[in-house]
């Protein structure tokens, strides 16, 4: 048994030499039969990977490809995606915020459903998946500060949700928070004037919109902290800031809320935030937005090009 301890010198890591999905789910798997690497001895290679084929139906992820939302256009580099975020709780600079993300806790995560609804409830983000299930779409995400990516979100529409809060007729809008955390998030306590925690809110109908998503996952994996683990909210015609991150609570209420970038410059960052190439910010243009990973120059389209499934929330054909 010696030289199975031992490792020979042309040893490599398993991680390095099966993809990564393969990998985990193997992985997965074997730490459910409470084996470790003994357990790839015992069952032979063979058995391995069928049993991690198995294992790998009954996971989460990757989610099956919603073929409606998977318009065949290529994707952003997923590293350069994930190395490029805005996420103020960490760090202005979004090359930063990845690194400093990772102390974020992610478990347990409460997220409370409150407000004007019949059914108030707190439910853990692990819970999610098990009630509401998930699904990939590949989604434009286009920020103010004009730059776009295109990315596949692992998530299930926020209306599943909703429906099962049964919300009140009063109920009009929805608004979200961030967690608040200022010893896990250097930001929040570096930017003190911001009234943390960050949130933001949306209209009934809007937040009912089958386009509208609750993300746990990107490329085909759970959300990284960077991302805005474990759950965060996808509205794709509206600028990026209304795509709260690490949501900890949605509230019910009946009159429109405010969110924390229109308190900061309601001109610049109103709260209906539709993307409209026509309207300007008011210190650049929103003609034009730039590919993060290929620095592409492309047209920006009125509501980032949903405008045949949303203009009519908004009294245009
Ligand atoms: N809590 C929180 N959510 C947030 C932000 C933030 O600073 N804090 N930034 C928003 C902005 S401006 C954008 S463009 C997107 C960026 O998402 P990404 O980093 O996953 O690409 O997240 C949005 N959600
Ligand atoms: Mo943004």
């Amino acid at each position: 048994m010696a030289n199975l301890i031992v490792r020979p010198e042309w040893f490599l890591p398993e991680s390095r030499v099966t993809p990564e999905r393969a990998f985990q789910n193997r992985r997965q798997f074997l730490q459910s039969l409470g084996l470790g690497a003994a357990g790839t001895l015992a069952l032979g290679a063979g058995a391995v990977a069928r049993a991690a084929e198995k294992s790998a139906a009954g996971s989460k992820y990757p989610a099956r490809r919603n073929p409606d939302f998977n318009p065949g256009w290529r994707l952003t580099n997923e590293k350069i995606a994930g190395n490029y975020n805005n996420f103020y709780e960490f760090s202005l600079d979004k090359g930063e915020v990845a690194p400093l993300a990772q102390r974020l806790t992610i478990s347990p995560w409460p997220i409370e459903v409150t407000g004007l609804v019949e059914k108030p409830m707190t439910l853990d983000a692990s819970e999610l998946a098990e009630r509401f299930p998930l699904e990939e779409r590949v989604y434009r995400l286009r920020c103010v500060e004009a730059w776009a990516m295109i990315v596949p979100w692992t998530g299930f529409s926020l209306s599943k949700l909703i429906e099962a809060a049964q919300p009140k007729p009063a109920a009009k809008f929805v608004r979200f928070f961030t967690f608040n955390r200022p010893s896990e998030a250097p930001g929040m306590v570096r930017l003190r004037q911001y009234p943390w925690p960050y949130f933001e809110g949306l209209r009934m109908d809007e937040a009912m919109h089958p386009l509208t998503l609750l993300a746990t996952g990107i490329y085909g994996k759970p959300l990284p902290r960077q991302h805005g683990a474990p759950v965060r909210l996808v509205v794709p015609w509206k600028y990026g800031f209304k795509s709260i991150k690490s949501i900890v609570k949605l509230e019910f209420v009946q009159t429109q809320p405010t969110s924390f970038w229109e308190t900061l410059a309601a001109d610049e960052y109103p709260f209906e935030a539709n993307v409209n190439p026509k309207v300007p910010h008011p210190r650049w243009s929103q003609a034009f937005e730039r590919m993060i990973d290929t620095d592409d120059r492309v047209r920006t389209q009125p509501y980032n090009g949903y405008g045949d499934s949303v203009a009519r929330l908004y009294g245009k054909a």
